[in-house]
């Protein structure tokens, strides 16, 4: 039997289930596991410059692309505290995402040792397992199933919490016939399929409800098949959108009280039924639940059993992956169809698309400053439907789901449920890492930006280019239009005179200096009519020196976005779209 440290077991075994990248940043309770990798000599390591940042850089990493596993590394102590936000944030949005953390020698845990922190204890609520190992030949054992666990049912991360002494010490391993562990993913019978069928044949004006689940499962081709095959307009979720073409025929908009369109808000109150595949029924999708759920009648099929009913009783719920639930639905309507038994919905789709060519908001402004709607139209001509969008929260978020366009799953990477501050410059590295050939482009507020601009140099160092759009309005946007609720404006301007850069015209730091001074490349416009040629300039410079490249757009400092708190009661601070220039990159023209 092969005789090796526990750590260059563990290393094995991440090479066995597929790890290729890992992020993160040493310190001295886990350097063996450092040793490990160095000898192993086929993980490529990037290092991050704050260990969230490498949580998070994991996160964006899986999402890119179906079956990866992102890891982070970190040491012992406050590495493994500053990773919580990073377990936050993909078990919230349900993302594999493996933590390895170092650890105090386990006779010393209890005796307040060096950065001893039960880092276990402490990630034990946003993991599926949290473990620290402390028997060295159990470390095979957590290793297995922590891939078991992250792949298996509604998909989240681990913490894997290893000694200093546990990962020194030696073992028996053969990692020659190591083999991972079954996945296990519920699935629909054919009698459930029938029955939620029977009920959306029975309804007048169905609609599905597209979560991430689908995008998890990478079952978006078979969600379109199934809603072509019925001609049910689809209503992405925020974590769905992608999972059917923006420009699809029953593409019928993204409902919610921020990240919706008016004729998706406005399809879900016209409609009378609803499958929810793979989605939690958010409340910022659903608003209150009485205007919700009123004259509807509701099928949810979700991979976790103790999610149906969670949000609210379901007239009727199927346990299983969203994918496995697919393959039948589309296996049974086609069957249905071809026995001419699909009810004709002409007219229901039709209203759905007249709603689209109707309900639009307008985003021709030509104000300077410039108005953040005029971003994203430009922003619309600039970037095809290759493109990759990353973001995380604000308005500048909450406005990019509002104008952009996502034509492929896995091409809208956003920290849906958890929204934290920071994730967007790490999350779009990790993308970039995970899939270099495909454009990336990061979308932040100048907070978001700020909150982990050090990343950057990462991007610098280990040449991952892309795109970073930085709407700048020298506010926490989003928060100060929630206080206008309070009548203030109190604590949130990131307004001040930059004594280094009196150009800037008191809007504070000079992301363009700092982001250059990381290694970057980096544009600021002010006008309108310059975004588009700086978004140019900015392929252009990514392609040459192979860096991230900032764009800022200087905005008006207060612009309000539509948002509201029902479904049907959703604010409008602008004029709406009247003319299709109003609107000219709308995916369907504006019938005016
Ligand atoms: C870690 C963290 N702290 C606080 C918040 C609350 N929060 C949400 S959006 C926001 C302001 C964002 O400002 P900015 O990134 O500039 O975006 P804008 O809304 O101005 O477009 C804040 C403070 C959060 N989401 N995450
Ligand atoms: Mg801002």
């Amino acid at each position: 039997m092969p005789r090796m440290t526990a750590a260059d077991a563990a290393v094995a075994i991440l090479r066995r289930e597929g790890v290729t990248n890992v992020f993160g940043l040493p310190g001295a309770a886990i350097n063996p596991f450092y040793a490990a990798m160095r000898r192993d000599g086929g993980i490529t390591h990037i290092l991050a410059r704050h260990v969230e940042g490498a949580s998070h850089m994991a996160e964006g990493y899986t999402r890119a692309r179906a079956g990866n596993i992102g890891v982070c590394v970190g040491t012992s102590g406050p590495a493994g505290t500053d990773m919580i936000t990073g377990l936050y944030s993909a078990s919230a949005d349900s993302i594999p995402i493996l933590c390895i953390t170092g650890q105090a020698p386990v006779a010393r845990l209890h005796k307040e040792d060096f950065q001893a922190v039960d880092i276990a204890a402490v990630a034990g609520p946003l993991t599926k397992m949290a473990m620290t190992v402390l028997e060295p030949a159990q470390v095979p054992g957590a290793f297995q199933q922590a891939f078991h666990l992250m792949r298996s049912g509604r998909p989240g991360p681990v913490l894997i919490d290893l000694p200093f002494d546990v990962q020194q010490a030696e073992i028996d391993f053969d990692p020659g016939t190591y083999q991972p562990l079954p996945v296990y993913k519920p699935a629909a019978t054919r009698a459930q399929i029938e029955k939620a069928l029977d009920m959306l044949a029975a309804a007048e004006r169905p609609i599905i409800v597209a979560g991430g689940g689908i995008v998890n499962a990478d079952a978006a081709d078979l969600l379109t098949e199934f809603a072509e095959l019925t001609d049910t307009p689809v209503v992405p979720t925020l974590m769905g959108w992608g999972a059917l073409p923006d420009d699809h025929r029953l593409m019928a908009g993204m409902a919610g009280l921020q990240t919706a369109h008016r004729y998706g808000n406005a399809t879900v109150l016209a409609s009378d039924f609803v499958l929810g595949i793979g989605n939690r029924w958010a409340n910022r999708h659903t608003g209150g639940l009485a205007t919700y759920t009123a004259g509807r009648t509701f099928v949810h099929v979700d991979i976790e059993p103790t999610q149906i009913g969670r949000v609210f009783a379901p007239d009727y719920g199927i346990v299983s992956d969203a994918g496995a639930a697919l393959r039948l639905f589309t296996e049974v309507a086609r069957e249905r169809r071809q026995a001419g038994r699909l009810p004709d919905r002409t007219a229901w789709v039709g209203q759905c698309r007249q709603r689209r060519a109707t309900m639009q908001r307008r985003t021709h402004f030509d104000n300077v400053p410039i108005k953040p709607q005029r971003v994203y139209e430009e922003m619309n001509r600039a970037f095809g439907p290759e493109t990759r969008y990353v973001s995380t929260i604000g308005l500048s978020q909450i406005a990019a789901a509002q104008f952009l366009h996502v034509y492929r799953p896995r091409h809208w990477i956003n920290a849906g449920q958890a929204g934290p501050l920071g994730w967007t410059t790490p999350a779009a590295l990790g993308v970039c890492a995970a899939d270099p050939d495909t454009p990336v482009v990061a979308l932040s507020g100048d907070y978001d930006f700020q909150f982990m601009i050090e990343e950057l140099a990462v991007g610098a160092q280990f040449n991952l280019p892309y795109i970073h759009v930085l709407v700048n309005n020298a506010y926490l946007g989003l928060i100060r239009q929630s206080q206008r609720g309070f009548d203030m404006d109190y604590c949130v301007q990131l307004s001040f005179d930059n004594v280094n850069a009196p150009e800037i015209g008191g809007y504070g730091v000079d992301h363009v200096k700092v982001a250059e001074g990381l290694g970057c490349k980096a544009l600021r416009v002010t006008a309108p009519g310059e975004i588009l040629p700086a978004l140019e300039e900015a392929k252009k410079l990514m392609a040459e020196y192979r860096v991230p490249v900032v764009v800022e757009v200087i905005l008006e400092r207060v612009t309000n976005i539509s948002m509201g708190t029902e479904l049907d009661n959703v604010t409008e601070f602008e004029d709406l779209a009247g003319r299709r220039e109003d609107a000219p990159t709308a995916v369907v023209a504006l019938l005016d």
